[in-house]
C-alpha cells in the first residue's frame, strides 16, 4: 500500500463541515512542466466555536498559506498527509495558497492533467484536491472566478466554467477570465487549455434566452462533431418539455479529450467529453457509437439540473445524481428511438453485468454504507440499478405526479446538496403515496428474487407470487420490497384482456394501468385469484420489466413462444424468447415447440423494405441469442467451455435452419440510399447484419469468403465494416491468409482514426482465436499505449470482458494474463486498473477449479509491494467475501 492503511469512511460519520469556502478566485499559470495555482478563498464559518478549517490535498507540493493579510509561518498550519489544517480562525477570513502542480507527470488522469497537446481537468469525485489545497466535498458550494494564463500561441483557447469575464494578451501571454455564477461543489471545476477547434451553435431557451453552444476537439476531430451538436440542441428542448428544466449560462461548452478514464464530465458549462462519446461519422463510428454518442450528451446535459443545480450532500448520496441523471437519458433515448428496444437493451445491460455485481463480492446498495476508495463506487449498481429505482418511482406514480415530484425536488433544493431521502420525501408529497417500505431499495444490495406458482381450474387462475433476497456482504437478512409488478392477461386469440372487466382478489393492493394490473407486492407472499374466465389466459408477466429482480416462473414451453409471438409488451415478447433461448442452453429440452420453428417465424415475419423501423430492431434483438456474459448470470451452475460450446452449436443450428430467411433479409436490407445515420437506416443496418452473421456462419469455403469480403468492400458505414472484420477476427471457417488481408487492411485504411483503431484492437482481443501470445502480440503493436485509458480497455478490457475462452483456460493462463496486465497498468492509472480487474472479482459464480485459479490470481495482485488504494479495495473486498 502506497499511503498506508486505507481509512474506510463511513455514511454514519458524515458531519457538515465546520467552515464553508463560499468564494473561490483561482489564478492558474501554465508553464511546461509545472503549473502554478493560486487561490483566494472566503470562508465563514458555519458552526459556533469552530475555528479549524480543514483543506484536503494530495500530490501538491505548497509554496505559501496566508490567511487575511499574514502569510502563515510552517507552524502555524498543520500539514498530514491528504490535509492542510488552519487553526485558530474565527468567522470570516481572506485564505490565500499557492501550490504547484506538475500535469505533465499526472498519468492518473484526476485532477489537471496533460492529453495530447492540450490541458484539461477531471475532479470527479476527488480530483480537485490534486490541484490545489480545498474543501473537496460536494456539500461545500462555491462561487468561483478562474482566471488562466498561458502561452498564448500554443494555448489559444483557455476554458473554465461560467461565462467569459474578460480576456487580454500580454508578453506572448494569454490570460482569460471566468465567472461562473451558480455556486458549486470543487467536483464541477473544469479547466481546457489548448490549441483547439470548435463548431458554434446557438439555442433560444422555452423563456427565449439565447445561449451560445460550442464543441471544442483537436483539429483533426471537429469534423466529427456534429452530430454531438444535433443531439445537444434535442436534449436541451426534450429536458425543457418533459422535465420543465431550462439551461442557465449563456454558454455551453463540450471539449472532447483522448485521454479521460469515464465517458464524460457534467463540469458547469464546461462538459468534458472522452472522444469516444462524443465524435461520429460514418466512417468512424458504428450505430451503437452514435446511440452511445445521442446518450451521453444527453445524460452530461441533463446534470445540470439532477447533479449541478441540485448536487448530492456526500458521495453516498451518488446514485442520487446518477441513477436519476440515466433514467433521464434512458426516457430521451426512448422518445428519440425505439421505446421497447431501449428497455431490452439496458435490461440486458442490468442483467448481464448489475446482477452480476450484485451477487459477487463487490454487491453493495444503491446507497451504500461505507466506501474506502470512491471512484471504485461508480458502479453499475449506482447508475443501472439506480436508475431503475427511479423508474420505480415513475412506475408507483404515473407520469404526471413523477412530474410533480420531480418539479418538487428541483425546487426544493435548488442551489443546495440533497440526499436519496429527500428525492423519496419530494415523491412521496406529490404522489401521496407511503414510501418507507421503498426505501429499501437505497439500502439491501442483492437482486430480489420473484418465484411463481400458478393453476387453473373452474375458470379461476390462481398465482402465488413470492419475494426473496439473497444475502449479500454485510447483509445476510433481507426485509421484503415493494416491487411494483406489472402484468396482463393475454387470450387465446393473442388480444389483452381487460383487466378492469375482471373479477381479481388480490392479497396485496393493485391498480389498474391501462390493459395490465400494477401489484404492489410488499410482503413475502401474495395471492392473485382472477375469476370466471372461459379459458387459462397466458400471463405476461413483470411487463415493461417494472421492477430489477429475478423472476423464477416455471411454466410451459409453448406459453413462452405464444408471448414471444402474441404478447403487445415488446420487453415481454423478447423476454419469452430469451427464456426459451436460456433453457435450451442450460439443457432442458423443450417442450411443445420448436426453437428453430419459432426463430424462424419471427424471421419470415421481418420485412426490411415495409416494416417501421421499431418493428426491425425489435426483430433484429429477439433473433439474436443471448450473449456469454449474459448466459453466465442467467444459469445457476454451467461450465464455461460447454456452454460456449453449446451456444456455438446453437447459432450453428439456426444459421443453417432458416438459411433462405437470413438471406432474403440480407438481401432486402440492403439500402440503396447510401449511408444514413438515423433510425430507419440503423434498423435496416441491424437485421442486415444479424442476417449477415447467420449467413456467415452457414457458409463454407468461397461462398463464405465471397459474403464476408462483399460486406466489407460495399461497406459505406462503420457498422457494416465492424461486422465483417469481427468475422475476420473470430470465423474458423475463413482462410488465415484471407482474414490475416481484411485485418490488415482494415488497419492500413482506418490507422488514423484512435477509436477505430480501438474496436481494431478490440475485436481481435475479444476473439477466442487470439490466445495469450496473440494478445502479447496486440500489446507489443506499436500503437498500443498503456497510458490511454480508451487502448488499455480495447486491449485489457476486452479480453477480460469477452474473450471467455482465453480468459477462462484451465491452466490459469488467462487469469494470471489480465492479473498483470493490472499490476503493471497499477502504477500509473488506479482508476482504471482498479476498474479492468472485474471480471476476475466474479470468481463465486464458475466453477471450483476455476474459482481457485482466479482468487490465486487476485492474491498475486494483493501481494504486491505496491499496490494502490483503488485496487486494494477491490481485491480485499474480493477474497475476503
Ligand atoms: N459524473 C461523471 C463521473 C466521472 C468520473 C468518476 C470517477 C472518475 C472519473 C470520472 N469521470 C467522470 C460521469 C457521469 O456519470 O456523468
Ligand atoms: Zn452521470
Amino acid at each position: 500500500m502506497k499511503d498506508g492503511q486505507p481509512q474506510e469512511i463511513r455514511l454514519a460519520d458524515y458531519q457538515a463541515p465546520d467552515y464553508q469556502t463560499v468564494e473561490t478566485h483561482l489564478e492558474f499559470d501554465i508553464e511546461d512542466g509545472a503549473t502554478l495555482v493560486t487561490s483566494r478563498l472566503k470562508v465563514v464559518r458555519r458552526r459556533d466555536a469552530a475555528d479549524t478549517l480543514e483543506l484536503d490535498g494530495e500530490d501538491l507540493e505548497l509554496i505559501s498559506v496566508q490567511v487575511d493579510d499574514r502569510v502563515l509561518s510552517g507552524n502555524e498550519y498543520q500539514l498530514s498527509a491528504g490535509a492542510l489544517h488552519i487553526h485558530g480562525l474565527s468567522d470570516e477570513h481572506e485564505v490565500r495558497i499557492v501550490t504547484r502542480v506538475k500535469p505533465e507527470e499526472n498519468t492518473a488522469l484526476e485532477g489537471l492533467y496533460r492529453s495530447g497537446q492540450m490541458y484539461c481537468t477531471q475532479c470527479e469525485a476527488q480530483g480537485f484536491r490534486k490541484i490545489t489545497y480545498y474543501q473537496d466535498r460536494p456539500d461545500v458550494s462555491s462561487v468561483f472566478t478562474t482566471t488562466v494564463t498561458a502561452d498564448a500561441k500554443r494555448y489559444p483557447t483557455l476554458l473554465s466554467n461560467g461565462n467569459l469575464l474578460r480576456e487580454r494578451v500580454e508578453n506572448g501571454r494569454r490570460t482569460v477570465t471566468w465567472h461562473d455564477p451558480f455556486p458549486k461543489p470543487s467536483y464541477l471545476f473544469a479547466l481546457v487549455a489548448g490549441d483547439l477547434a470548435v463548431i458554434r451553435d446557438q439555442f433560444t431557451t422555452h423563456s427565449g434566452r439565447a445561449v451560445e453552444l460550442r464543441i471544442y476537439s483537436e483539429p483533426h476531430n471537429i469534423g466529427q462533431c456534429d452530430y454531438a451538436m444535433d443531439v445537444l440542441k434535442r436534449s436541451m428542448r426534450w429536458d425543457e418539455q418533459r422535465f420543465g428544466r431550462e439551461y442557465d449560462l449563456d454558454v455551453f461548452m463540450i471539449v472532447a479529450v483522448e485521454d479521460f478514464n469515464m465517458g464524460a464530465m457534467e463540469n458547469k458549462g464546461l462538459n468534458i467529453f472522452n472522444t469516444s462519446c462524443v465524435l461520429a461519422s460514418a466512417d468512424t463510428a458504428t450505430d451503437a457509437a452514435y446511440q452511445r454518442v445521442e446518450a451521453v450528451v444527453a445524460h452530461e446535459y441533463f446534470h445540470n439540473w439532477s447533479g449541478n443545480r441540485v448536487t448530492c450532500r456526500d458521495w453516498f448520496q451518488l446514485s442520487l445524481k446518477e441513477g436519476f441523471t440515466v433514467f433521464r437519458d434512458a426516457e430521451f433515448s426512448s422518445d428519440m428511438n425505439s421505446r421497447a428496444v431501449k428497455r431490452i437493451e439496458d435490461v440486458t445491460f442490468l442483467r448481464a453485468v448489475q446482477f452480476a455485481e450484485d451477487a459477487g463480492p463487490l454487491a453493495h446498495p444503491v446507497r451504500p454504507q461505507s466506501y474506502i476508495e470512491i471512484s471504485n463506487f461508480y458502479t453499475t449498481t449506482i447508475y443501472e440499478k439506480g436508475a431503475e429505482v427511479v423508474r420505480m418511482y415513475h412506475t408507483l406514480l404515473g407520469e404526471e405526479a413523477f412530474r410533480r415530484g420531480s418539479d418538487l425536488y428541483f425546487a426544493r433544493h435548488d442551489g443546495a446538496a440533497a440526499t436519496t431521502d429527500d428525492f423519496t420525501a419530494a415523491m412521496e408529497e406529490a404522489g401521496a403515496v407511503d414510501l418507507s417500505q421503498f426505501k429499501r431499495w437505497y439500502d439491501q444490495a442483492g437482486t430480489p428474487l420473484l418465484t411463481v406458482g400458478e393453476t387453473f381450474s373452474d375458470g379461476a387462475l390462481q398465482l402465488t407470487i413470492s419475494q426473496s433476497c439473497p444475502p449479500t456482504p454485510g447483509q445476510p437478512q433481507k426485509l421484503p420490497f415493494h416491487v411494483p409488478l406489472l402484468l396482463g392477461l393475454v387470450g387465446a386469440d393473442g388480444r389483452g384482456l381487460a383487466v378492469e372487466e375482471l373479477d381479481i382478489e388480490c392479497s396485496q393492493a393493485y391498480e389498474v394501468r391501462g390493459d395490465s394490473l400494477l401489484v404492489h407486492l410488499r410482503e413475502a407472499d401474495c395471492q392473485l385469484r382472477v375469476s370466471g374466465l372461459q379459458a387459462k389466459p397466458v400471463v405476461s408477466f413483470l411487463r415493461g420489466f417494472s421492477a430489477p429482480v429475478k423472476v423464477a416462473y416455471p411454466r410451459p414451453d409453448t406459453e413462452l413462444a405464444f408471448l414471444a409471438q402474441h404478447d403487445n409488451d415488446g420487453f415481454v415478447r423478447w423476454d419469452a424468447l430469451q427464456t426459451l433461448w436460456v433453457k435450451h442452453l442450460a439443457g432442458t429440452p423443450a417442450e411443445g415447440v420448436d426453437l428453430q420453428q419459432v426463430v424462424q417465424a419471427v424471421a419470415a415475419a421481418v420485412q426490411p423494405q415495409n416494416q417501421s423501423a421499431e418493428a426491425l430492431t425489435l426483430a433484429a434483438t429477439m433473433l439474436s441469442v443471448p450473449e456469454e456474459n449474459y448466459l453466465f448470470e442467467q444459469l445457476a451452475t454451467f461450465e464455461v467451455d460447454s456452454l460456449i460450446d453449446a451456444r456455438e452449436k446453437l447459432l450453428d443450428q439456426l444459421a443453417a435452419a432458416a438459411e433462405a430467411e437470413w438471406q432474403r433479409i440480407y438481401e432486402q436490407s440492403r439500402q440503396p440510399g447510401g449511408y444514413q445515420p438515423d433510425a430507419p437506416g440503423m434498423a435496416a443496418r441491424a437485421v442486415g447484419n444479424t442476417a449477415f452473421a447467420y449467413l456467415a456462419r452457414a457458409a463454407r469455403g468461397e461462398a463464405l469468403q465471397q459474403l464476408v469480403a462483399g460486406h466489407y468492400q460495399q461497406a459505406d458505414n462503420l457498422t457494416e465494416r465492424r461486422a465483417a472484420l469481427q468475422q475476420a477476427c473470430r470465423h474458423p471457417g475463413l482462410e488465415p491468409e484471407f482474414a490475416r488481408w481484411l485485418i490488415g487492411d482494415f488497419y492500413q485504411r482506418w490507422q488514423e482514426q484512435a477509436l477505430v483503431l480501438d474496436m481494431w484492437f478490440s475485436l481481435q482481443a475479444q476473439s477466442a482465436a487470439t490466445d495469450i501470445d496473440g494478445m502479447r502480440a496486440l500489446e507489443a503493436h506499436p500503437r498500443f499505449d498503456l497510458r490511454n485509458p480508451n487502448r488499455v480497455r480495447a486491449v485489457f478490457g476486452a479480453f477480460g470482458m469477452y474473450n471467455h475462452r482465453r480468459l477462462h483456460a484451465l491452466d490459469g493462463s488467462g487469469y494470471q494474463y489480465l492479473a498483470d496486465a493490472v499490476a503493471r497498468l497499477d502504477a500509473s492509472n488506479p482508476q482504471v486498473a482498479a476498474r479492468i480487474t472485474t471480471p476476475l472479482t466474479r470468481w463465486q459464480r464458475y466453477d471450483p477449479p476455476r474459482q481457485k485459479l482466479m482468487r490465486d490470481a487476485l492474491q498475486h495482485l494483493a501481494e504486491r509491494k505496491s499496490i494502490s488504494k483503488d485496487l486494494y479495495e477491490i481485491v480485499s473486498k474480493s477474497l475476503n467475501a
